[in-house]
């Protein structure tokens, strides 16, 4: 079974805890659980991986070679600054789908420019929580195709 590796960068930690009128009031733990549900409906083994340190997300994206399939990926604040990020991924020559819980697009714009973008199959920015099920179920059609 095809194996998505979901990696949650700094501050997302706190979701469902802090500024809900941003992002929203489900907690990280249950966006766990929405993804445990639909991968296991879509045919997908999910594993996580949150961390508020540059240097560990890079760690995980490096570590998903050989171990994961597919990468969905929320780098927070990392996603507008981080070279290293892009570089990481581009290295592993895995499918990445970037997302965001908000509309990054819509918000300051520094937050409009994002180093994953160029490195990513595609961005999902402005769903909520839902955005990692369609991340899950693009990367679903896309690994399981015959
Ligand atoms: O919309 C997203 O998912 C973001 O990646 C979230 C990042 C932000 O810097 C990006 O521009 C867009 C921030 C994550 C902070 O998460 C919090 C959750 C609850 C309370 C405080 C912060």
């Amino acid at each position: 079974m095809p194996s998505v590796l979901i990696i949650n960068g700094p501050n997302l930690n706190l979701l469902g805890t802090r500024q809900p009128e941003v992002y929203g009031s489900t907690t990280l733990a249950d966006v766990e659980s929405m993804c445990r549900e639909a991968a296991e409906r879509l045919g997908l083994d999910v594993a996580f991986v949150q961390s508020n340190h540059e240097g560990a997300l890079i760690d995980a994206i490096h570590a998903a070679k050989g171990s994961h399939d597919a990468i969905v990926l929320n780098a927070g604040a990392y996603t507008h600054t981080s070279v290293a990020l892009m570089d990481a991924i581009a290295s592993v020559e895995l499918p990445v789908v970037e997302v965001h819980l908000s509309n990054i697009h819509a918000r300051e714009s520094f937050r409009h420019q994002s180093y994953i973008a160029p490195v990513a199959i595609g961005q999902i920015s402005g769903f909520g929580p839902k955005g990692y099920l369609m991340a899950l179920d693009a990367l679903a059609e896309r690994l399981l195709k015959t």
